[in-house]
């Protein structure tokens, strides 16, 4: 029989040591908000957002697949809603991983988002960092890029990728929450399909408004594999400039931010306080801000 591991330590190595249920234990508790801290800095990741349905772990598995052949580690975190709607299905089940040496020097784990997603960040980023220890050398993390709050939960990654699908009027919800101003490469998936050449065009075209943007948007099909090569040398050697960073950093202090309040010791007493208006909101944050100093000092 297993034993029970109770200290995140104890997992730590017994996850580094390989064993996969203790690396998934690991994730959990880092997810639930246990503190993890850790001199490491992270292995290399990517993230890829993209409107309900787009692709995104039919297209994990291509690149998962491709970096795995390259040598590489690969682990997934993905906030895969898999929703009827979308006709999406559970990532495990999109990466076919047959051969062994594949499934080996691949792990993929779901999350749940909730209803705090800028809570989320940190935990995540924190995950990331467990994964590097344990010796994954490249992390991916799936998030549907509905909204500006779901896309900060990946705002620390070193690369982002936007997919999107054939025309269907999702581009101007994507541009909408301003996913589009903070991805590095953008692909158009399910170039199988018809409209899919028409989304490239509308996005190139979109892109092109805003002061000479060279982006590369990418046809592709995460089916056949048509254009992947291509879009795999692109994540690989791109770069992220300067106010695509500056965004970035932006919304990751705005998801630290939210973190610090929504983890706040008092944040429900405080929520009472301001119901029956013994508090209001400038003497909450001030109470709130104050907690937080001496617990620094
Ligand atoms: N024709 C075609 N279908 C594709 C392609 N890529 C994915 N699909 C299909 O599109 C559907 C959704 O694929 P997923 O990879 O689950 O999409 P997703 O973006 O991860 O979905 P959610 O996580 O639910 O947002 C599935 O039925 C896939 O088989 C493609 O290149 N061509
Ligand atoms: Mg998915």
């Amino acid at each position: 029989m297993e034993l029970e591991l109770n200290d995140l330590d104890e997992l730590l190595v017994s996850a580094k040591s390989g064993n996969r249920r203790s690396l998934s234990r690991l994730i959990s508790r880092i997810e639930s908000g246990e503190k993890f801290e850790s001199p490491s800095s992270k292995s290399w990741t990517l993230g890829i957002t993209g409107p309900p349905g787009a692709g995104k772990s039919t297209l994990i598995g291509q690149i998962a697949r491709s970096w795995i052949n390259n040598g590489e580690k690969v682990a997934v975190l993905a906030f895969d809603p898999s929703s009827p709607i979308s006709g999406g299905s559970f990532l495990a089940d999109r990466i076919r991983m047959e051969e062994s040496g594949l499934r080996e020097n691949l792990f993929v784990r779901s999350l749940s988002s909730g209803n705090i997603p800028g809570a989320i960040g940190p935990n995540v980023e924190n995950m990331c960092i467990a994964l590097t220890e344990c010796g994954w050398s490249r992390i991916i993390i799936e998030t549907v890029g509905s909204g500006q709050s779901e896309f900060r939960v990946v705002a620390f990654v070193d690369r982002i990728l936007l997919v999107d699908g054939p025309d269907r009027g999702d581009l101007i919800q994507a541009e909408k929450a301003g996913v589009m101003e903070l991805a590095d490469v953008i692909a158009v998936n399910k170039s199988d399909l018809p409209g899919a050449e028409e989304a490239a065009k509308n996005i190139r075209f979109s892109l092109g408004l805003v002061s000479g943007d060279n982006r590369n948007v990418h046809l592709v099909s995460a089916k056949s594999g048509s254009g992947i090569d291509l879009l795999m040398k692109d994540i690989d050697s791109c770069k992220s400039d300067m106010p695509r960073q500056k965004l970035r950093m932006r919304e990751r202090l705005i998801s630290e931010w939210d973190s610090l309040l929504l983890g706040h010791p008092e944040l429900e007493s405080v929520l009472e306080k301001l119901c029956d208006s013994s508090l209001t909101i400038t003497e909450a944050i001030d109470a709130m801000r104050n907690t937080l100093q001496r617990e620094v000092e």
